[in-house]
């Protein structure tokens, strides 16, 4: 199960589609005469409108049936974008409805078509035929033409969503939570460091970093997501707070990191709020702290202490997680 935005195609614009569903109409009504021309290119037009309409909706996967994960991350992304949707809708609803234009203006063009399919039989001669047709065809543009901002509110959310992280819902994740400087960064270098890779995508205002790591045969996700979860749940905005949801679905093992130094600017008493919030907030999944920069200073009730600058108890802080988060790889059935 991978990223389920990142095939999604290029919406194509209102002008594009109609430029292409008449040039193509004129092509095949070049190759007729009278009134089957007319009739082949009435055919054509609708057909292709009617056609890539339905695609540009199809190609969208069914958000019911996503990943929780994916379903509230790809809403954060979505409300961050204020052509999708107005004030007061959205994120994926309003995602929905620009789709279900769509879906009303491809079912219109089958609409025109049969309509005019009928009129031209009853036409008394080809000239009338063809007049009925371009009549056709400016109704046709005209039901192209009123979705417009759909079709661009859907591309600009297709080409959101195609760069979300491919982060694997079904695989074990740790969370790394903690103020700002208190060593998350340091401590998911050095953890993932057999990996030797880190991703980092764009996230509304900030960023997710994802690195791997792997414990007896089982790869685990490890996720950075500083400016989301390094501060009181009070201070997130909307889409944030959104985000922070589809970590909760993600999360298996959520590593809370404080800084007793004074080091990095914030009261020991305001980073274990932090982690009191977290605990709540994240439920059921275990919540370990760790009084990281133990080199420095320990003075706070932690379940682990560590220095990652001094390599001081890392990996047991690692292990320890790993062991909190209690991963039972599904095993393969046998029948
Ligand atoms: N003394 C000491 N400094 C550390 C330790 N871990 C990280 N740091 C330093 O703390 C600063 C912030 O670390 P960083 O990983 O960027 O924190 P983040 O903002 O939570 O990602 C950097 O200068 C690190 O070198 C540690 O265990 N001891
Ligand atoms: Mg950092």
């Amino acid at each position: 199960m991978s990223q389920p935005f990142e095939t999604l195609p290029t919406t194509p614009r209102s002008s594009e589609l109609i430029d292409k569903a008449f040039s193509r109409a004129s092509r095949a009504g070049g190759a007729k005469e009278g009134y089957e021309a007319q009739e082949s290119m009435l055919q054509t037009a609708a057909n292709i409108l009617s056609d890539n309409l339905e695609n540009v909706v199809n190609e969208w996967p069914d958000f019911d049936y996503l990943d929780p994960f994916y379903r509230d991350l790809a809403d954060a992304v979505l409300r961050g974008e204020t052509d999708i949707g107005d004030e007061d809708n959205r994120g994926i609803d309003a995602l929905r409805q620009h789709l279900s234009s769509v879906t009303w203006a491809s079912r219109k063009t089958d609409d025109i078509r049969s309509e005019y399919n009928s009129k031209f039989r009853d036409a008394a001669d080809t000239t009338h035929v063809r007049k009925l047709r371009k009549q056709a065809f400016a109704r046709l543009s005209d039901v192209v033409e009123q979705i417009e901002d759909d079709l661009l509110a859907i591309g600009t959310a297709r080409d959101a969503l195609r760069d979300l992280p491919d982060i694997r819902p079904d695989e074990p994740t740790i969370v790394v939570a903690g103020y700002p400087n208190v060593g998350k960064s340091s401590f998911v270098n050095t953890v993932t460091r057999a990996s030797n890779e880190i991703n980092s995508y764009p996230f509304t205002t900030t960023e997710i970093n994802l690195g791997h790591l792997e414990r007896d045969h089982v790869r685990y996700q490890i996720v950075d997501t500083p400016g989301l979860l390094d501060r009181p749940p009070e201070d997130r905005n909307q889409i944030e707070s959104q985000a922070v949801s589809a970590l909760e679905h993600l999360a298996d093992g959520v590593l809370v990191l404080v800084d007793a130094s004074g080091e990095c600017g914030y009261p020991v008493s305001v980073q274990l709020d932090l982690r009191d919030d977290l605990r709540t907030q994240f439920g059921d999944v275990p919540v370990l702290t760790v009084c990281n920069k133990a080199d420095r200073s320990r003075d706070v009730e932690a379940d682990h202490y560590m220095s990652v600058t001094e390599n001081d108890n890392v990996e047991g802080v690692l292990d320890a997680m790993i062991d909190a988060v209690d991963y039972q790889p599904d095993l393969p059935s046998r029948d």
